[in-house]
């Protein structure tokens, strides 16, 4: 977590906007009398589906009072959570047309412009959080980040570890292979990239925003959903259902990103200072959550759901043979498999 992520960023805008804002700002106070250091602070809009008690949302606030302390005065560090400002998903786009400056983005939101990402939306691909900071901090992460800030006018900073992705079900079921998932409406995020992870389960997967998943399952509208073991406890999952099977079918991970228009209009000791900020919000977020989420097996069995596990075996074979004859395995570059499988 200490080393700077390899991603090679673009080389800084050939003229520094903030002090071009500076100069209107000195102007301005000529003009007006306003002071002119808030009007050259930079903006950095953050916007996150995370829920307040969720690492990934207090991530943010180390990022913030981070760069606060690195560069005094020089950032407005804005957090919404909840999917207040952009709905879940929406953050890419948001970034590239300029309304957003910072999320975290799901290797299932990069899919879709970036299809070679599409392997770490795969279950059973990456074991482990160590494993999996040592490929995106790595030449793999180098090399799917370029394509990334080539594709998507976004720029990666660091790797957050999300979770690993466990079913939470409403009742209990005896599951113990895919096939003991077959009609179980999954709740999974409103994308193909999910869906289809959840097809691969064996359950049937049912599109649902996060925000609206404590009531989905409150309701009956859907039988469970899927989420690391920390955001079943922040987003309290737990009081609406009965069950966790511990699948493990994804490590997820979400990654710190910035608009690459922002940052490449920011000094190079600025771009030094956000990418600082954002590695000690991941290091934040991955030491507390590693740390919880072995804690929590404990947690759930004493508010009184039942924690099983499955077969494991037949859940890797069943879900990597869904993902090997599907269209995403076409475009995986050629060779990143073993590369990933090599990483230890
Ligand atoms: C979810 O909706 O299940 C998910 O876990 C998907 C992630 O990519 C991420 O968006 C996360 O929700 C939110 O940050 C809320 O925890």
């Amino acid at each position: 977590m200490k080393t700077l992520p390899t991603v090679s960023h673009e080389p800084t805008a050939p003229f520094n906007r903030r002090s071009l804002l500076a100069a209107t700002a000195a102007a301005a106070l000529t003009a007006s009398g306003l002071p002119a250091l808030a009007q050259s602070k930079t903006v950095l809009r953050i916007s996150t589906p995370a829920v307040p008690d969720d690492w990934h949302a207090k991530m943010w606030t180390v990022f913030k009072d981070n760069l606060e302390k690195s560069a005094p005065g020089e950032f407005d560090v804005q957090i919404n959570l909840n999917a207040s400002l952009f709905k879940q998903g929406a953050e890419p786009t948001a970034m590239s047309r300029g309304n957003l400056e910072l999320a975290t983005v799901s290797a299932q939101d990069i899919s879709k412009q970036v299809p070679e990402f599409s392997i770490f939306t795969a279950g059973y691909i990456v074991r482990d959080p160590v494993q999996q900071q040592k490929i995106f901090n790595g030449p793999i992460g180098a090399e799917m980040f370029k394509l990334v800030t080539e594709k998507m006018e976004i720029t990666p900073l660091a790797t957050a570890y999300l979770g690993t992705r466990q079913v939470n079900l409403r009742e209990v079921h005896k599951v113990n292979v895919p096939a003991d998932l077959k009609g179980i409406k999954l709740r999974m995020p409103g994308s193909k990239e999910w869906l289809f992870l959840g097809e691969a389960l064996g359950a049937t997967p049912t599109p649902l925003a996060f925000g609206e998943v404590y009531l989905g399952l409150k309701s009956g509208t859907i039988d469970g959903q899927d989420n690391p073991l920390p955001s079943v406890k922040a987003a309290k999952f737990y009081e609406v259902t009965k069950q966790i099977v511990l699948t493990g079918h994804l490590v997820d991970g979400i990654f710190i990103s910035i608009a690459s228009k922002t940052f490449k209009a920011l000094s190079p000791a600025n771009q030094q200072k956000v990418l600082a900020a954002a590695q000690a919000a991941a290091a934040f977020n991955n030491e507390n959550r590693i740390k919880e989420e072995a804690e929590l097996v404990a947690f759930f069995k004493k508010e009184g759901l039942q924690v099983s596990t499955p077969d494991l075996d037949a859940f890797h074979k069943t879900v990597q043979a869904a993902y090997q004859n599907s269209d995403y395995a076409k475009v995986w570059p050629k060779g990143l498999l073993e590369r990933i499988n090599a990483t230890k």
